[in-house]
């Protein structure tokens, strides 16, 4: 795909401010209805009825698959869904495989501040060693719910992928114990997502928002678990063809939560889009 063909393609204005910021928002990459049709395909997963439920209808718990994109044929068109390659591609470069690391959420409640690269400490080799090839690999969010009712919202540190002074460290372990005792004692909600010491951004999702981050950005997930409706969210990866992006995909396949094997019939349809990191 050439550049000029790109069904979304970013501006050069917004894709020096993700390499700064570290983070690109596509707002209503999926309307409303598709939204909702893919959380009713979320509940299928975790077996619940595929309409809309509220959070008492789920005791207010949380439900995960790690690796839900790769695993659940039911999700494999989000990876394909040409106005995010696209965006990606835009973004990153025409270069870009996906990655296996991805996970369906429901009502993950308020969260720890943190990374999702695989070394999770500022400035940790090998994934701030830019000096044969660049890191870039991007963590996709895609949101299925509405703040007002859900609480739905990530919380960022803008430019954490590049800069960290020793008292963002401090503060943010800090928050990340007090949310361990405070979760301990079920009291995440009353836990305020607050930083000081640097900026930070909360961005509140409308149903079908994307927010395409660099793996290394901190960040947390937002919103508190008591409200009327669940969060619903899907995550997935891309990586330019790189040691990086190898050496990411390989620290997710480790788990054991993870698919050692990309399943056949996936795999061919990413080889036929150039999307399959060999
Ligand atoms: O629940 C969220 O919105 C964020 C989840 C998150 O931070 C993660 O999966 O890495």
């Amino acid at each position: 795909m050439r550049m000029k063909d790109y069904i979304n393609k970013v501006s050069k204005k917004d894709k020096k401010k993700f390499f700064e910021d570290g983070y690109y928002i596509i707002p209503s990459l999926f309307s409303s209805s598709d939204a909702k049709s893919l959380r009713h395909k979320i509940n299928k997963i975790f077996n619940f009825p595929e309409k809309d439920i509220t959070s008492d209808e789920i005791s207010y718990r949380t439900y995960a698959l790690a690796d839900g994109v790769t695993k659940e044929s039911a999700f494999w068109p989000i990876i394909f869904n040409e106005k995010l390659v696209s965006s990606v591609r835009s973004l990153l470069g025409d270069d870009i495989r996906y990655v296996q690391h991805s996970d369906l959420h429901i009502n993950l409640g308020g969260g720890r501040y943190h990374r999702d690269s695989s070394c999770r400490e500022f400035g940790s080799s090998p994934d701030w060693d830019e000096s044969n090839e660049p890191y870039k690999i991007v963590r996709v969010a895609i949101y299925l719910s509405d703040y007002e009712d859900s609480g739905s919202s990530l919380e960022l540190l803008p430019c954490s992928h590049r800069k960290e002074s020793r008292l963002n460290r401090f503060e943010y372990t800090l928050w990340n114990m007090m949310r361990v005792k405070f979760r301990k004692f079920g009291f995440n909600e009353y836990l305020p997502h607050w930083f000081l010491s640097r900026k930070k951004n909360t961005i509140k999702t409308k149903p079908g928002d994307c927010i395409i981050i660099d793996q290394r950005l901190m960040h947390a997930g937002g919103g508190l678990s008591r409200k009327n409706y669940p969060k619903y969210a899907i995550f997935l990866a891309f990586g330019v063809d790189n040691s990086h992006t190898r050496n990411h995909k390989n620290f997710y396949q480790d788990k054991p939560t993870y698919e050692k094997n990309i399943p056949v019939a996936l795999k061919a349809m990413l080889k036929e889009k150039n999307l399959l990191l060999e």
